[in-house]
């Protein structure tokens, strides 16, 4: 039987309020929408003391975003707004219980929208849906690792199993994730990264040798120049923006370069400094480059054009640490000024101050994140921008570097702990010396790879270790498809989202413990690891009680599901129960497998915990195949739209965080009570006929497949011409899943052609 779902969220029958955006962020309104956030969802002493413990030595880390805190002090309270958003929205006071699961049949609850289905509570019991019945059941934990473990037994291949991670999964978990895969026989660890800087990964990876940023957030301190490249802080990490207040009092000039002219990036008051509260406020950026999506790539050639021209480049720098440099000058030779401001939008004197710029100073830390990931050109734009630095030889020493800013609180170490799709001889080789598993070779699916697989009936079995796939892959349609196709869906999960109602023959959910709870086991209280944006790795213990008693911690889970394999067919000689109990003993076999993490145990109980090592930022070590830094020259190249499409990006409001919805609302942009917007430009607007709040259909062609999304709204707003933006997870369904970025296979969710039409009444 196919159940009758929906897998987009509902329409909305009214336009959104729209006023101008906001001048300045952080502030009054924040405290006041922490409060609300706060207080509303886990009452007032329950909000204070868990604010309390956010960040602070000994607390639990932020689940929010992976922004680093300062190495030795830690202020009244190192979060933020959003922060404290995605922390009540976890210590929420509401449950999800028998009854409600009586109560509302699967396709029921897929007609609700998403901030419903979140602001339904904690996950408490276990549950499953069976082949052909219409609602979730009860179901013990013992039968519910049973029911995974005879599934996976009885695929005729382990590559028809996936093992999906997101990435506030903890070391320890995520550690024990990619052991059972691969003790079962895949390397398909498909994970949020592929969605988000993998392209960042790939192409510092093969520039500079290792996939990471190479800066500290001290070098904030030090830089004189720091480019804020496709990010918006103010909502995604409001605690940088803390960090570059400093940066431009110690005197570095900011710079953003952004097709919106994102309120965080103008002026910020710090909410717990009094006196900036009165006040107007921070400046933040210096400058605002307002560039066309996609526009970046061209920007950086030509300022790399300019310095080379100018004589403005490190010879010794490059002499002594870079590699391709005679290449790259003769691909700057020539460079059509024409092309390249019709590119970016931005005039050839904009371009040219922004060369000086950076030739003046004495240290450039450049810092990015989706705007630039999610291109097809994403890899070639990321190599671009480090050869800008590598021109000025601001790769390993203070104040400069690479900064690309990770998202999900430990997504960057998910990837160090091995959640790869990707099986490297040496981490498999480390691998089989701490655990004696021999882990296969053969490349994994990412999440583009594994959708496509289950869409062909190639894997069939799909476990995620946290997150929404359906709502965060492009493609909406193409993935509840996929979905459908398997015979089991299992999501590890806190909260409640559509990923659990668009499902696959059989579907269980299993709720987990969040990173506020206490984690009790038979040895003890556990705090689980997290490695920050910068590399550090430290210790995070919640401290609430658990939202049920029922509730089991992700490692436990994992064990349950490894052991419930193990007696059915034996395929290690690994005590998962132990592991799952002391989670000293999984960091002992991190340590025994992974490079870095020397004296784990010890290290991460100090205070700050440890930095792990980082060839460029260290010592000018670049483990790449020439021992030195790339210089890589690729063709010029950009998202060519015809004169009645427009590109478009897909990008997060403030009150969502990733595929959860807080509110339909996005204050710094001014748009409330809505989330299918159209951001437009208002001379495209007249063009069109089109008026604030009307409705429009929305298609996007790729491949000869025509994919439509209908009934948005307009909002007149201030970005360029030729490009307008939607809110992510509604738009996913217009972004097709085979338009990714070349070499990181990452969906294009920053480029999308579409084209506008008027919806017929
Ligand atoms: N509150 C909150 N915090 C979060 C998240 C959340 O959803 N909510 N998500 C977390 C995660 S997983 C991530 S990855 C990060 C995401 O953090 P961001 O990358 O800041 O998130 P996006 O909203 O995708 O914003 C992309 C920015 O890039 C700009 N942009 C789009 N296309 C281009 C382009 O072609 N060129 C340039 N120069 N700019 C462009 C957009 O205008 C927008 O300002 O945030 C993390 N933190
Ligand atoms: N169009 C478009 N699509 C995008 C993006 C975009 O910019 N545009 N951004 C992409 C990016 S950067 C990312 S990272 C992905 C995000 O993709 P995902 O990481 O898959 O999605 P999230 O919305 O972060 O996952 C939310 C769910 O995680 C579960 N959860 C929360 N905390 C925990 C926990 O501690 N443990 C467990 N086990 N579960 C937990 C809850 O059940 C919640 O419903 O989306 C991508 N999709
Ligand atoms: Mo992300």
């Amino acid at each position: 039987m196919t159940r009758e779902i929906s897998d987009t969220p509902p329409l909305e029958s009214t336009p959104p309020a729209a006023k101008s955006p906001s001048k300045v962020a952080a502030g009054i309104p924040a405290i006041l929408s922490t409060m609300k956030h706060g207080f509303s969802k886990a009452g007032v002493i329950s909000s204070v003391s868990t604010l309390s413990r956010v960040n602070r030595f000994g607390g639990f880390d932020c689940p929010g975003c992976a922004w680093p805190d300062p190495d030795d002090h830690r202020t009244i309270a190192e979060f933020c707004e959003n922060g404290a958003k995605a922390v009540a929205d976890e210590a929420t006071s509401k449950r999800i219980t028998q009854e409600f699961w009586k109560n509302y049949t699967v396709s029921e609850l897929s007609r609700q929208g998403d901030q419903w289905l979140n602001d339904q509570g904690r996950l408490i019991e276990p549950v499953i849906l069976e082949a052909g019945s219409s609602n979730y059941q009860s179901i013990s934990w013992h039968e519910a690792f049973d029911v995974i473990a005879q599934e996976l037994v009885e695929l005729d291949n382990p590559n028809e199993a996936i093992f999906y991670t997101s990435g506030r999964t903890s070391n320890e978990a995520a550690f024990l994730w990619q052991l059972l895969a691969r003790a079962f026989g895949t390397n398909n660890l498909p994970d949020c990264s592929n969605m988000c800087h993998e392209s960042s990964g790939f192409a510092l990876n093969d520039s500079i040798g290792i996939g990471k940023g190479t800066v500290k957030l001290e070098d904030f301190n030090h830089a004189d120049l720091i480019l804020v490249v496709g990010q918006n802080p103010g909502t995604n990490h409001p605690r940088m923006l803390t960090a570059l207040r400093d940066a431009r009092k110690n005197g570095a000039s900011v710079v953003s370069i952004n097709p919106l002219i994102e309120t965080g990036m103008k002026r910020f008051k710090h909410p717990q400094n009094p006196l900036e509260m009165l006040g107007t406020g921070s400046t933040i950026a210096d400058e605002h480059l307002q560039i066309r999506i996609n526009g970046d790539f061209a920007l950086f050639r030509a300022v790399n054009h300019l310095l080379v021209a100018d004589g403005s480049f490190d010879s010794d720098f490059i002499e002594e640490h870079a590699n391709g440099f005679t290449e790259f000058r003769q691909e700057l030779e020539s460079i059509d000024w024409n092309e390249i401001c019709g590119i970016t939008g931005l005039s050839q004197d904009q371009i040219s101050n922004l060369s000086k710029t950076i030739a003046s100073a004495e240290s450039v830390i450049i810092c990015w994140a989706m705007g630039i990931t999610q291109h097809h050109n994403s890899v070639q734009t990321i190599q671009e921008m480090v050869n800008t630095l590598l021109l000025g030889g601001h790769i390993g020493r203070p104040g400069a570097g690479v900064c690309p800013v990770r998202g999900h609180s430990n997504v960057q170490g998910d990837r160090t702990v091995g959640i790869n799709h990707h099986c490297s001889e040496s981490f498999a080789s480390g691998l089989h010396a701490s655990t004696g598993i021999e882990p296969p070779r053969a490349t994994g699916y990412d999440a583009v790879l594994a959708a496509q697989a289950m869409l062909e009936g190639e894997a069939k079995v799909f476990l995620s270790m946290g997150g929404n796939f359906l709502s965060a892959m492009s493609d909406t349609k193409a993935i509840s498809q996929a979905l459908q196709n398997c015979k089991l869906t299992v999501s590890v999960s806190t909260k409640l989202n559509r990923s659990h109602l668009v499902t696959g023959s059989r579907a269980l959910i299993l709720p987990c413990l969040g990173r506020t709870e206490i984690d009790w086991t038979n040895s003890g209280n556990q705090f689980v690891t997290v490695e920050n944006s910068m590399g550090v790795v430290h210790s995070s213990q919640g401290r609430n009680q658990p939202a049920s008693s029922q509730l089991l911690s992700e490692p436990a889970i994992i064990a349950g599901i490894a052991s419930a394999i193990e007696r059915k067919r034996s395929m290690s000689s690994i005590n998962w129960q132990h592991l799952a109990e002391d989670y000293d003993k999984i960091r002992s076999l991190i340590e025994q497998t992974i490079p870095g993490f020397d004296d784990y145990n010890s290290r991460v109980r100090e205070r700050q915990g440890f930095y792990l090592p980082n060839g460029p930022r260290d010592s000018l070590k670049f483990n790449t195949d020439s021992g030195r830094a790339n210089f890589r020259s690729h063709n010029l190249s950009h998202i060519q739209r015809d004169e009645d499409e427009f590109v478009m990006m897909t990008i997060r409001s403030h009150d969502q965080y990733n595929t959860t919805v807080y509110s339909p609302n996005d204050r710094y942009r001014g748009v409330s009570g809505g989330r299918r917007v159209v951001l437009i430009n208002p001379e495209d607007m007249a063009k069109l006929s089109l008026s604030s709040g009307d409705s429009i259909d929305l298609n996007s062609r790729f491949n000869g497949v025509k994919r439509e999304s209908n009934e948005w709204y307009v909002v007149e707003y201030d970005i360029p011409k030729g490009n307008i933006a939607t809110y992510f997870p509604e738009a996913n369904e217009l972004i097709p899943l085979d338009s990714t970025a070349y070499g990181s296979n990452t969906p294009t969710s920053k480029s999308v052609l579409v084209s506008v039409t008027k919806t017929q009444a």
